[in-house]
């Protein structure tokens, strides 16, 4: 049967021979894999196509088919008995290999054939992201295109230089619905993302629904700058939201931000403020005005509640605390208070994570900071390096997402200064904060700040390109890094950015196909 089967597959092979081979070249994968190497043999994916997938890499299987369905029109069943592995030109397995990890995988193809292995689901569904990008743009139509459906062979080894590679998306300064969270979840999960933070409390908006604290959603969440009506998620839409990204592979970090940028709540109730009074609701972009009353008991039973109760509907390991900007509270009060909602977030069996300001205090050994300013030395960051705090890289003037790529980008802001795509890719986190080894970095996360963002093609365009340079500093290997040789890469998801309706910004500096 086998020598048959491998018959079959010649045939096929030679009969599609006549069409020209217009395959993606292997150069062109964002972000650049560990290893690759193209043969010259063609992979045609027919409209008789199997997808080989049991046991664990099933949803993976599902997963591809539904992503490979609406462009080819073909049926792609996902073939979940053990045998089918021999026969379907699609395979999908789980098989240990020391060297690729959690997220790593093995890519193989040939004229008949397209293998996935990894060691865990996770690393098949990142490798699938592999194999969409070497398939023509048209794969990311959401309509029957005529292809052929050629894949270039050869074979691909994978596996990410950072664990942490990270989106974030301010829902506070403007919400967005579950559907704009889910498409950027989608776009995002192309370049190999893996957490979604999520920026649920700001001074103008609260965006989560607390059962023991009603008014923070139904009250705090009633506007968003400029005035608009804000909005915030069920935690039945929060809980939706989070099991969608975990079937991309993406963990949510949702982030409480205290103790500054928290009107909002002390708008809501009245109890949290030194002097009793709720301050009204706010719709302008200050920072740095609010503070929680670090003296008070019931800030603490509080953030024991909300922190409680979100930690029940996140399955990730991490609450993100903010810290950013207290400047309306006075180091006596911050150090005490940090330290006091570090214990809490341990209390409910998460890791803290908080903006690098929080490094001014005592810092539990697990709790990480997110850097955040824009130049590589900081005392505070560097003394806690020095006891072994871990950080994730954000730097305002490389990684923030709301700063204008020109002087004439219409959205954004330019505090940090202006971000073009070259600006954003050539910097190496591995080797970017004074006093922070590279095995103390666990990765990069672009923050997308919403001050002057409204929509989805708003988040769109000020991520796109950027952040596929910086998934591309987070997944690929140092050795990798070119300008030169990345630009001709990044170029190449252009078409496809415009095949799935992505508004992004066409960069003069990237010579796009
Ligand atoms: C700074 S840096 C902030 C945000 C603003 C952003 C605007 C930091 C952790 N916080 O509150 O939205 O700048 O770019």
């Amino acid at each position: 049967a086998a020598a048959a089967i491998t018959m079959l597959g010649t045939a096929a092979a030679a009969q599609a021979a006549p069409v020209k081979p217009k395959a993606v070249p292997y150069a062109s994968v964002v972000p650049a894999p560990a290893w690759a190497t193209q043969a010259n043999s063609t992979f045609t994916l027919g409209s008789g196509a199997r997808i080989a997938a049991s046991g664990q890499a099933a949803s993976v299987g599902n997963y591809l088919a539904s992503v490979l369905r609406p462009a080819t029109g073909f049926a792609l069943p996902v073939d979940q008995a053990l045998w089918a592995r021999a026969v379907d030109p699609i395979q999908l397995q789980i098989a240990p290999n020391a060297t690729l990890g959690d997220e790593g995988y093995q890519l193989t193809v040939n004229a008949t054939s397209v293998v996935l292995t990894a060691n865990k689901p996770a690393g098949l569904f990142e490798g699938v992201q592999t194999l969409r990008q070497l398939l023509p743009a048209s794969i990311d139509a959401s309509t029957k295109q005529p292809g052929p459906w050629q894949i270039q062979g050869g074979k691909i080894t994978d596996h990410p230089r950072f664990g942490y590679r990270g989106a974030m998306l301010d829902v506070a300064r403007h919400f967005f619905g579950v559907d704009t969270v889910k498409t950027y979840i989608d776009e995002i999960a192309r370049y190999k993302v893996n957490t979604l933070h999520l920026h649920l409390s700001d001074d103008q908006g609260w965006r989560l629904q607390i059962n023991s604290w009603p008014k923070l959603a139904t009250y705090g969440g009633s506007t968003q700058v400029g005035g608009g009506a804000g909005g915030y998620y069920t935690q039945a839409q929060y809980k939706d939201i989070v099991a969608y990204a975990a079937s991309r592979y993406i963990t949510i970090i949702p982030e409480i931000d205290m103790p500054g940028h928290t009107n909002a709540a002390l708008a809501s109730y009245a109890e949290l403020n030194c002097n009793g009074v709720a301050p009204p609701l706010y719709t302008g972009t200050d920072v740095g005005f609010s503070s929680l009353c670090t003296s008070k008991d019931i800030t603490y039973k509080f953030l024991d509640d909300v922190i409680g109760e979100i930690a029940a509907l996140t399955p990730g390991p991490y609450i993100h605390i903010g810290g950013d900007e207290a400047q309306s509270t006075s180091d006596a009060d911050y150090k005490p208070f940090i330290a006091k909602v570090q214990q809490i977030v341990a209390n409910h069996g998460k890791t803290a994570i908080g903006w690098h300001d929080i490094s001014k205090a005592d810092l539990l050994p697990s709790t990480i900071g997110q850097y955040w300013d824009t130049t590589p030395t900081n005392a505070s960051v560097q003394a806690a390096a020095k006891k072994g705090t871990h950080f994730v890289l954000s730097p305002a003037n490389l990684a923030y997402l709301d700063m204008k790529y020109t002087e004439q980008t219409p959205l954004g802001q330019d505090w940090a200064g202006l971000i073009e795509a070259k600006d954003a890719y050539n910097w190496d986190p591995g080797n970017y904060l004074t006093g922070v080894k590279a095995s103390q970095v666990n990765g990069v996360e672009g923050p997308l700040w919403t001050e002057t963002i409204v929509k989805l093609a708003d988040i769109q365009y000020m991520a796109f390109p950027r952040l596929a340079e910086l998934a591309e500093l987070g997944w690929s290997q140092a050795s990798t890094h070119n300008w030169t040789t990345f630009k001709t890469r990044l170029a190449a998801q252009g078409p496809r950015w415009k095949v799935q309706g992505v508004n992004f910004y066409a960069s003069p500096q990237v010579p796009w196909a």
